[in-house]
């Protein structure tokens, strides 16, 4: 086996890959670039190797640069990961020129599959299933015409260079048939300098279902069953699971009797993914065979058991494979969720910025986090913006899903929008829950997966209330405990409430809806109503995030109207009206005030703003001193209202 192998990757993928080369023994080597000087494949690695600016193109796409970082560190073995040269042929060739081994295939089988046509007609020849359709070299248009008419329509001209959804192009009648095609070679010319255009039968929302294949060199291949990635947004897998929902056994082994003729058309060696298309009448069509260890592989690993980075290392190795395909079985579901850094109001733009908090669910047999940063990481422009991957198992699919909505729940992150409250959302559809899933589901469920539901608010409204109360009380309860009145009211401990007040008027905008509510802390557990969601003047004054199994709700709290509510006689904490500075304290804290006496001064906008007592009362504590500059909305005084301190 190996002693040292170099990752030419970064992100998730190169610190799961040196998890299992740590596991087995085996010393690793990251390569990393300026944006990554600090980053977590940087420091798991055993060695890491400064290979230049942050642009993939000047760093980790630069062949000659993971080469020389291999032979100056010793390393024996290149493993790609996915994405970068994880199916470059450059890479394969330089490896074998510099007798390091290259973690993958043989280039040949990295050539084969790299144009749709030529791989298509492979598959013909070896008996794979292929779309209804027309893969020829003549691109007369009267020919391809001929082919559309002859299968029917719909039809899709499909660029052979194109793959990941671009270069296809829908044609529903005849008559449309000639615009479309030179339209489409056009695009291919523009897009792939190459305008080699497939003609096949339309598929009306195929799923997307892949076959896991494993070869080694001594001839043997095994399939570790299939991945259902029809949860796809713009050909960006979404939420991957295995096994597919719905599939029947008899289905699974011809699917996968299929993808062992595919891998063994091209002498496959290592990991690889045969995708197929499966139409709602248990017809399946390859589509594409994929060359490297795909993202969502750990779905796979989940319900067989297995390490595919381990079977990668000892393929690579020369060793058989670990396992016979009859030793080979599924045990329970597993989903992955790809948490991003994106804005999915924002039409999925990514989101840079710090991640100033980032918790992870616990991890367990039931939930494993893939993740290529930490709290505090930047999450930079210049790559893929995947925080982690969210993989959850268990025995079936209904509880792996219950698994990952909880998880989804319970991962907090600050400092970038990210796409969790989507996933949650989508997992949490009915038709999701159902298994009632193929590639147009996300444009079909778009309402109800974008839409946050006022019952979300409503219920997310008391929710966001009590953490108020709670954090008021904490705060209070800080205080009294630095208060310096030993007959202080603060220092009561008897249940008594540390503010005194009974009934709060809260404010607050719940993702960016208005909300008020009315609680009363004098039951327990609190009262709490959600009043006319009117429109209100909101002060930042605290931001918080509330987890909950709706998803995330971004809440500000503020207060409506300041310190008191018309229509009840409590006290509050008193809240600056807007930024600005503290001029003076007009009165001692402690000071029993009389209604409309002014307590404090603020400097704001070049105008003084005087705040005074809302009733008769006691100031509780001034949290700010003259010269300390404020934000709108900050708490600046606890004021007690007399009536309340009378009752002490
Ligand atoms: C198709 C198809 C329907 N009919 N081919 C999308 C990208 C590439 N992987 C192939 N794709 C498709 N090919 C025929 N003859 C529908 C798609 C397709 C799709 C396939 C898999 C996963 C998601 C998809 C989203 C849109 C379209």
């Amino acid at each position: 086996m190996f002693n040292k192998i170099l990752i030419a990757n970064r992100g998730e993928i190169a610190c799961r890959v040196i998890q299992t080369a740590r596991k087995m023994g085996i010393a690793s080597v990251a390569v990393y670039s300026d944006a990554d000087r600090n980053a977590r494949h940087v420091k798991l690695a055993d060695e890491a190797v400064y290979i230049g600016p942050s642009a993939s193109s000047e760093s980790y796409l630069v062949v000659k640069k993971i080469i020389n970082a291999a032979l100056d560190t010793g390393a024996q073995a290149i493993h790609p990961g996915y994405g970068f040269l994880s199916e470059n042929a450059d890479l394969c060739r330089h490896c074998a020129a510099n007798n390091l081994v290259f973690i993958g295939p043989p280039v040949d089988a990295i050539l084969a599959m790299g144009s749709k046509s030529a791989a298509k007609k492979i598959m013909a020849n070896a008996d794979v299933p292929l779309v209804p359709g027309y893969h020829g070299e003549d691109q007369n248009p009267a020919v391809l015409k001929q082919a559309a008419d002859s299968m029917g329509y719909p039809v899709l001209l499909k660029a052979a260079a194109g793959g990941g959804g671009k270069g296809m192009r829908a044609v529903y009648a005849e008559d449309e048939f000639d615009q479309a095609l030179a339209a489409a070679k056009r695009e291919a010319q523009t897009s792939f300098n190459d305008d080699l255009m497939l003609v096949e039968k339309y598929l009306q929302k195929p799923r997307h279902v892949e076959i896991q294949v494993f070869c080694d060199q001594h001839d043997n291949a095994v399939y570790l069953f299939e991945r259902d990635c029809s949860l796809q947004r713009r050909h960006q897998k979404v939420i991957e699971e295995a096994p597919a929902p719905g599939l029947s056994e008899e289905l699974r082994q011809r699917m996968g009797s299929a993808a062992i003729q595919a891998a063994k058309a091209i002498n496959y060696q290592g990991a690889g993914t045969v995708e197929f298309l499966l139409d709602s009448s248990g017809a399946f069509f390859f589509m594409e065979m994929n060359t490297r260890l795909q993202v969502e592989h750990p779905v796979t690993e989940m319900i067989t058991g297995q390490d595919l980075v381990e079977w990668q290392l000892r393929v690579a190795n020369g060793e058989t494979l670990p396992m016979r395909q009859d030793q080979l079985t599924i045990h329970g579901h597993a989903f992955e969720a790809r948490i991003y850094a994106e804005d999915p109001d924002n039409d999925f733009l990514p989101s840079t910025g710090t991640l100033h908090q980032l918790r992870a669910p616990i991890e367990s047999n039931h939930v494993r986090i893939d993740s290529g940063v930490v709290e505090g990481d930047e999450v930079s422009i210049f790559y893929d913006p995947m925080i982690a991957k969210l993989i959850v198992w268990d025995s079936d699919r209904a509880r792996a899903l219950k698994r990952l909505t909880d998880a989804l729940s319970d991962f907090c992150i600050n400092g970038v929008t990210s796409n969790i409250p989507f996933l949650y959302n989508l997992a949490s559809t009915a038709a999701f829950r159902s298994g009632d899933v193929d590639t147009g589901f996300i444009e079909e469920h778009q309402d109800e997966i974008f839409h946050r539901r006022q019952e979300d608010l409503d219920y997310a409204a008391p929710l966001a209330a009590q953490a108020i109360l709670a954090k008021r009380a904490e705060r209070s309860k800080q205080l009294a405990e630095h208060s310096l009145e030993p007959s202080s009211p603060w220092h009561l401990t008897d249940n008594w409430r540390t503010t005194g007040i009974e009934q709060h008027s809260l404010a607050m905008l719940i993702n960016d809806q208005p909300v008020q509510l009315k609680a009363d802390t004098s039951v327990m557990p609190a009262g709490i109503k959600v009043v006319n969601n009117g429109e209100h003047h909101f002060s930042n004054s605290s931001d918080f995030n509330l987890f909950t199994p709706q998803g995330v709700f971004h809440c500000t709290e503020a207060q409506a109207n300041l310190g008191l509510d018309e229509d009840n006689h409590s006290s509050g904490n008193l809240a600056a009206p807007m930024n600005g500075t503290v001029v003076t304290l007009l009165v001692e804290a402690g000071a029993s005030v009389s209604k409309g006496q002014p307590l404090l001064v603020m400097e704001a906008m070049k105008m003084e703003h005087t705040i005074a007592a809302p009733t008769d009362g006691q100031v509780g504590e001034f949290f700010y001193q003259a010269g300390d500059l404020v934000d709108g909305g900050a708490e600046l005084l606890i004021f007690v209202a007399a009536d309340i301190s009378a009752a002490l």
